[in-house]
């Protein structure tokens, strides 16, 4: 059987990007693979995070994975800090990581640019990326489009160990989306929609009220054209919410676009905040059923549980494979 996995950061909330470009594929590939989907609050802490908002973000993040459709009983649904392996096979990745790699990785250049006291776990954000991918022995891992390139350095990674200790990590492969692989932001649309833009306006998440999210679309940057076409390279604002409502509404693109046909832009921005709103309303009720359940606590249990008990494996099989500890 085919294994998956797949990581999201608990750093604010779930935003429709992180929906079209993650979560919709867990939830498609669950039926057909086994399935671990991990909170990575260890990547979470490579900027500075409140404690407080942090353990409230990890506990949002379940319920949100599962009222968007994760089924605990066929996934594996866990927290990366309580499964100790994870770090530990994190050092030994980057003690085969080159610091010009890491210095090379774009989203350690984006987050890192401008800022004072850069940690260093940013820089050594993939090696632990490529831990949780390889402690599983993955198969497929569904990314959004801003993943490519970790994912490519994962199997340097993987391949670089293989070479030099023996045969000991599967090859992951990475699936992005054929649409929505890269939601862009509603303020700036050659920017990705992303879950820790300080400007609440150019995200919307899965947890705005109706309300909110009619004046978020209401106010996204488009052009003065006034016609809803596809052109991604002359009209990335329109393009983009054409993406969002074709994801949502499991309407092609071209279809809305016969739709809004001789309207102006404030019908089609109507009807795209009609779909948001009509796709996440169901999301939105079981997740505050699912908030204050118990029953979050008992699949994150079970989930840290089962991930624990195959990732122990790997790691042996890695510390045995490089001569560390004793012989086991
Ligand atoms: P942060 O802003 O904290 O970096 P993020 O919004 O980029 O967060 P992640 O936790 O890093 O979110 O990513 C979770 C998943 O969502 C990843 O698979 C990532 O590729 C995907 N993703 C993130 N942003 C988008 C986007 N704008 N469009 C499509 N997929 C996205
Ligand atoms: N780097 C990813 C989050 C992430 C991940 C993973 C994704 C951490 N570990 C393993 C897939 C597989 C991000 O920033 N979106």
């Amino acid at each position: 059987m085919t294994t998956i996995f797949s990581g999201v950061q608990p750093t604010g909330t779930v935003t429709i990007g992180n929906y079209i470009g993650a979560f919709r594929q867990f939830t498609e590939l669950q039926h057909e693979s086994d399935c671990l989907f991990c909170i990575v609050d260890q990547h979470a802490i490579t900027v500075q995070q409140d404690p407080e908002e942090l353990r409230r973000t990890i506990r949002s993040l379940a319920a949100l994975y599962v009222a968007s459709g994760i089924d605990p009983e066929k996934a594996v649904l866990f927290i990366q800090s309580e499964v100790p392996a994870h770090a530990q096979a994190a050092w030994i990745m980057q003690s085969i990581s080159y610091i010009g790699e890491l210095e090379r990785m774009t989203q350690f250049k984006d987050k890192s640019s401008g800022q004072e006291g850069i940690s260093v776990a940013l820089l050594t954000y993939p090696p632990l990326m490529a831990a949780d991918i390889l402690l599983y022995n993955t198969n497929i891992v569904p990314v959004g489009d801003d993943q490519t390139q970790h994912l490519e350095l994962t199997r340097v990674l993987a391949e670089r160990f293989n070479r030099r200790y023996g045969e000991v990590f599967t090859m992951p492969e990475i699936r992005i989306p054929k649409n929505g692989a890269r939601i862009k932001s509603l303020q700036d649309p050659m920017k990705k929609m992303s879950k820790s833009d300080p400007n609440k306006k150019a995200t919307i998440s899965l947890l705005d009220t109706p309300k909110e999210i009619e004046k978020k679309v209401k106010s996204a940057v488009t052009d003065s054209e006034g016609i809803v076409k596809y052109d991604v390279e002359n009209k990335p604002g329109v393009s983009n919410l054409l993406t969002i409502e074709s994801a949502m509404s499991g309407e092609s693109i071209d279809s809305l676009v016969a739709k809004y046909e001789g309207q102006g832009y404030g019908a089609f921005k109507a009807g795209v905040a009609e779909s948001i709103i009509n796709h996440l309303s169901p999301i939105q009720e079981k997740y505050y059923e699912l908030l204050e359940s118990p029953v979050l606590d008992e699949i994150l249990d079970k989930g840290a549980e089962k991930a624990n008990s195959i990732a122990s494996v790997t790691l042996q099989k890695m510390e045995r494979a490089m001569g560390l500890g004793r012989q086991r």
